[in-house]
């Protein structure tokens, strides 16, 4: 990687948001390949996952290079569509009902769509209803749930009972996290994966779309 690139990069990994806005800008008017900008994002953002999990970035470090990520795909979309480039698999994401913690599941979207996923982010408190219109909507390969509270996460059990109501529980894989959630958790109600955190979330994702 070179030029301007490695230069959005750095900015990526950095978190300088406007840089990166700039960087993606330029390399665009000079003509480089939309997707080539687009592995160069991908790439820091890995980068950003591999020193969380080494403990050398904490989640402030990954919130802001998210966000200057999130900065550079807003003026990629339009092109990444005229390109049409695929995304790696959708994903239906949400807190569950009746909480209202987003913080971990906005990064989890944003580290999602940083490696090449398309996200519908649903917001906070999805119902579970809400849940099986999206899938029935955009069939996407996942359904990812947040939750943060001991007394929302039942309400994952209760979603993935909806999903199997409505005939479509095989259709996806459903991924869920948040702090009180455990692999045992996620085992006893059913769901295909967890992850303790955002980078993890990504790893899991990617091993079984
Ligand atoms: Co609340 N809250 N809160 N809160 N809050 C906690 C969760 C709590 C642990 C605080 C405490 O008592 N020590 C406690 C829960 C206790 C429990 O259930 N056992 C608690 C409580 C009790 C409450 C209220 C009930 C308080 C009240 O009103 N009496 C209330 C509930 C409101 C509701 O949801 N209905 C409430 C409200 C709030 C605020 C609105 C003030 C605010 C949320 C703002 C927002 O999200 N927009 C808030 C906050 C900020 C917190 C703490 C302080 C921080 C949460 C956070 O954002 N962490 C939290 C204490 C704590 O966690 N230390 C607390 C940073 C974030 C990056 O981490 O969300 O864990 P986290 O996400 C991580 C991983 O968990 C994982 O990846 C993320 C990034 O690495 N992950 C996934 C998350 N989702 C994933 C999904 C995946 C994979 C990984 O796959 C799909």
């Amino acid at each position: 990687m070179e030029g301007e690139l490695k230069e959005l990069y750095n900015a990526i990994l950095e978190g300088q948001r406007d840089v990166a806005k700039e960087k993606v800008e330029q390399a665009l008017a000079g003509g480089v390949n939309p997707s080539e900008v687009l592995n160069a994002m991908v790439t820091a953002m890995g980068e950003v996952g591999r020193l969380f999990e080494e403990g050398e970035y904490f989640v402030p470090e990954m919130l802001i290079a998210a966000r200057a990520m999130k900065t550079g795909m807003e003026i990629l979309k339009p092109q990444l569509v005229d390109a049409d480039i695929q995304p790696v698999g959708t994903i239906v994401a949400g807190t569950v009902k009746g909480d209202l913690h987003d913080i971990g599941k906005n990064l989890v979207c944003m580290m999602l769509e940083g490696a090449g996923f398309q996200v519908v982010d649903l917001g906070a408190d999805v119902s579970p209803e809400a849940f099986v219109t999206a899938v029935k909507e955009h069939q996407p390969n996942f359904v990812a749930m947040s939750a943060l509270l001991t007394t929302t996460m039942p309400n994952m059990q209760t979603t993935i009972d909806a999903l199997k109501e409505a005939g479509v529980r095989d259709d996806v894989k459903v991924l869920i996290g948040g702090a009180p959630i455990t692999d045992a958790y996620a085992e006893k109600i059913g769901a295909d994966g967890y992850a303790a955190d955002a980078s993890r979330a990504v790893k899991v994702a990617k091993s079984l779309v």
